[in-house]
């Protein structure tokens, strides 16, 4: 008899606000797993988001979708936590980090109860940090914590390169890594089209950068949250491991003698493919992007030691 017991593809989303629910829907229209569950504290309101979603099953098909416990982590291919506060108008992401850090304790070890083979996929904010405490809570290894980085900021950044330049977003190839917050660095040196740099003047330039850096602020103001643009990252994410693509994506991960910076995770462009970070890419900074890099991961250094002093 063939012992081989089939089980289908899972992905736990922990936190049913407008980014896990947003997220949800993205991974049940694309179809990128079979069973998506949700888990929330307000447990009432990842039934009514299941049920709702449920509702739409007879016009898509194919996934089940429900509100559950952390028991169900148990099997999962990738758990996503998108749990804690978010950013008020006037708010930083690093002002998050006291409450976020305190929730995470606990949802780290709840998930691990029940899981030590999956993937972790982080994106509550501060984002790095967190992706860094959830390595020191869960005990993983670093190739399967990953934090959603700035592969968000990024496709901010190739969406105003490319309207700049009248060219489709995907073919623009440019990068911002560092922190995925104010001191996140933009990679001039390296972005192209069609491996031609690009050719910007100054004033150009700091308006996309400031208008990139600036998105969640500008969008919050306006409607109090973010969430379509980071769906399609996680998507995109979630989709490079199940598939186990090599894509290279601008996540966040461990570095360790990475241009000069260790013990800290930061967003730069990774292959992932189904064991999650395979490799880490090293960007030929110059200058005064290393200087600005080394500034980012600092500042990211210090906050993680305050949490640990
Ligand atoms: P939201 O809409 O307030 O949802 C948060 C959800 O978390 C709520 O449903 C809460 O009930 C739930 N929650 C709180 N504590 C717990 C807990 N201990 N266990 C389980 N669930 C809990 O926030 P939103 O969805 O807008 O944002 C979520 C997080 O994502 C925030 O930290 C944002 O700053 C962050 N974002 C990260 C982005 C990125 O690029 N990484 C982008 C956008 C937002």
């Amino acid at each position: 008899m063939n012992s081989t017991i089939f089980r289908p593809s899972r992905a736990v989303i922990i936190g049913t606000g407008a980014v896990g629910t947003t997220t949800a829907y993205t991974l049940l229209l694309r179809k990128r797993v079979a069973e998506i569950v949700l888990i929330d504290i307000n447990h009432d309101k990842a039934v009514g988001e299941a049920l709702d979603m449920n509702h739409g099953l007879p016009f898509v098909g194919g996934v089940k979708v429900w509100a559950g416990d952390y028991s169900d982590c148990e099997g999962a291919d990738i758990i996503i936590v998108t749990a804690g506060a978010s950013q008020k108008p006037g708010e930083t992401r690093i002002d998050l980090l006291k409450k976020n850090a305190a929730i995470f304790d606990e949802i780290v070890q709840n998930i691990t109860k029940y899981n030590q083979d999956g993937i972790l996929l982080i994106a509550t904010n501060p984002v790095d940090i967190l992706s860094y405490v959830t390595l020191k809570v869960s005990g993983f290894p670093a190739n399967r914590v990953i934090g959603s980085g700035t592969l968000l900021d990024s496709a901010r950044y190739r969406y105003l390169l490319g309207k700049h330049k009248h060219i489709d977003p995907r073919s623009i190839h440019a990068h911002i890594v560092g922190e995925h917050g104010d001191s996140e660095v933009p990679v001039w040196s390296l972005a192209n089209v069609a491996g031609i740099g690009l050719e910007i003047d100054e004033e150009d330039k700091q308006k996309i950068y400031d208008s990139t850096k600036n998105a969640a602020y500008e969008i919050i103001n306006a409607k109090g949250a973010t969430f379509y643009a980071i769906a399609l990252a996680l998507d995109r994410i979630v989709t490079a491991i199940m598939q186990n693509e090599s894509a290279v994506l601008n996540v966040s991960t461990l570095l360790q003698d990475y241009n000069g910076v260790s013990d800290v995770y930061l967003g730069v462009p990774c292959v992932v493919d189904r064991t999650g970070v395979r490799e880490i890419l090293n960007l030929p900074l110059n200058e005064e992007e290393t200087i600005l890099f080394h500034k980012s991961a600092n500042k990211l250094k210090s906050e993680i030691a305050s949490l640990y002093s």
